[in-house]
């Protein structure tokens, strides 16, 4: 049975209009005044609402193994909590140990994400190196639909990847069109400088920022996209957290090199102030990685976003409860990574974004779900409001209101880092596959509705960077015998 969404303003990426949108069999059929739909169509009221694309959250780690213990957040309660904030798609990650196969890894994750409410895929990190590894990159690109590959420079000891990895995986990336994306802080500098806190006495939460100073993300951010660029690659670096990283961004791009950057709605609104929080379990709770940054790192991002130096926001949703921070009781290097956001992203950018006036509706639906469809090869499938495309819609009151808080999120973790935040503009109905799956505050799903999501090989950036690669070919010299 379809549904015509009635009386709305339509935001796209690039118009606005008024509009509305007949929906059938999960996909967007017209759009426009006046439909021709059958009889009996189910309405949804739109009247002074904006209908925008879903949300896609480009970075999340729903039930991550990580630092001894399991992010409390699983895929099912995860994609909920994603649809009641607006998003329709996350995009997780499959981090295989080292000398694990990547592709028993990648079957342990589909089966953990089955149960799954909103549609999802899957970038798949490399975190060691030898010809099996290449072997499944290319198994995972041909027949499974992944188009990107994760590397952490940091977790020294645990998943970090060296040079000679960054190296090997980036070619075989471009060799299968996928597009090779960074996790980008020295984690050797890292290491170091944890070691130095701890001798010094220094073990709580305080100590995390001091061990991964700005300059550690612009090292490792700097170094590689100077990779990817000696190797003709593209390279979305993740959640961008300083100044020294956009920069390096936007240095590359203004030289025409494929470098794409992401940035997360808690690096945009959350200083490091949080770790100097006398409640150890509140300081505890921000420990993420990259840490929250002084002030002006967070200005800085805002108009890196808004020139376009930055394309995607996402929120590195990976949850740990006070219970599993607390492991990090003496020894702040034991405090598991991660914070959440995956409920709040939308709510949080229109409020700190739009209603300020730093970014358009266009800018903000670009920055929420397009720009991610476009860089990760599934647009206009998704992202954009448009007949063919997943009728995936988030229908959104600019005037409702509410408090952000732990105790009224759906996440399921005890902490909220937008705690106390009043906002204005809230996403008050959600479609997925064309079902109006969240409205008047009651999410109706059933466990597992959410799809596996195909993403095709050969961004767009390839064609680029063959023709590149043609007209830059290095030629022998030709010397007659001596
Ligand atoms: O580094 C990541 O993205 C994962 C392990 C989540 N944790 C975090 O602190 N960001
Ligand atoms: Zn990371
Ligand atoms: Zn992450």
């Amino acid at each position: 049975m379809g549904l015509l969404v009635k009386g709305g303003t339509v935001v796209n990426h690039d118009h606005t209009n008024r509009a509305d949108v007949y929906c059938d069999n999960g996909k967007i059929i017209s759009v426009g005044t006046d439909l021709d739909v059958p009889p009996g169509t189910e309405e949804v009221e739109a009247h002074g609402c904006y209908v925008m694309p879903g949300g896609i959250d480009p970075h999340t780690h729903m039930q991550l193994p990580f630092m001894g213990t399991v992010a409390s957040e699983d895929f099912y309660t995860g994609t909920s909590a994603a649809l009641v904030g607006g998003t329709t798609m996350i995009i997780d990650f499959v981090i295989p140990s080292p000398q694990q196969s990547l592709m028993e890894a990648y079957e342990t994750w589909r089966g953990w994400a089955e149960k799954s409410v909103a549609d999802y895929s899957f970038h798949v990190a490399v975190t060691w190196w030898d010809e099996s590894v290449s072997a499944d990159m290319g198994t995972l690109v041909k027949d499974h639909g992944v188009n990107s590959f994760k590397h952490f420079m940091a977790y020294k000891n645990a998943i970090m990847c060296a040079d000679d990895v960054l190296v090997n995986s980036f070619s075989r990336c471009m060799e299968l069109g996928a597009i090779p994306t960074v996790h980008a802080e020295n984690g050797e500098l890292v290491f170091h400088l944890q070691q130095k806190l701890l001798k010094q006495g220094i073990t709580g939460p305080e100590a995390h920022p001091l061990s991964r100073p700005p300059m550690v993300e612009g090292e490792a951010a700097n170094r590689a996209i100077r990779i990817a660029g000696t190797l003709g690659a593209p390279v979305y670096l993740v959640h961008v957290s300083t100044k020294d990283a956009s920069d390096a961004i936007t240095y590359a791009r203004a030289n025409g090199q494929q470098v794409y950057g992401e940035v997360l709605a808690g690096h945009l609104l959350i200083d490091d102030s949080v770790y100097q929080n006398k409640d150890w379990a509140t300081a505890a709770a921000h420990v993420m990685s990259p840490p929250f940054r002084p002030p002006e790192h967070r200005e800085a991002l805002w108009k890196s976003l808004q020139s376009g130096n930055l394309q995607t926001t996402a929120t590195d949703h990976c949850c740990f409860c006070a219970e599993q921070k607390a492991a990090g009781k003496d020894d702040f290097t034991k405090i598991p990574n991660g914070t959440a956001g995956v409920e709040d992203r939308l709510t949080v950018l229109w409020d700190q974004g739009v209603n300020t006036g730093r970014l358009s509706m266009n800018d903000f639906v670009a920055v929420t779900s397009t720009n991610t469809a476009k860089i990760f090869n599934m647009y206009p499938r998704k992202g954009s409001i448009s007949p063919g495309a997943d009728a995936d819609i988030v229908i959104w009151d600019p005037k409702a209101t509410k408090t952000i808080s732990a105790k009224t999120h759906l996440q399921n973790i005890d902490f909220n880092i937008f705690e106390g935040m009043n906002v204005t503009g809230l996403p008050v109905k959600t479609i997925s596959q064309g079902e109006l799956v969240w409205s008047d505050g009651k999410l109706n799903v059933t466990k597992g509705r959410g799809r596996y999501i195909n993403r095709p090989s050969y961004p767009p950036v390839y064609e680029i960077l063959q023709k590149r690669q043609a007209l830059n070919a290095p030629k022998a010299v030709e010397r007659t015998a001596q």
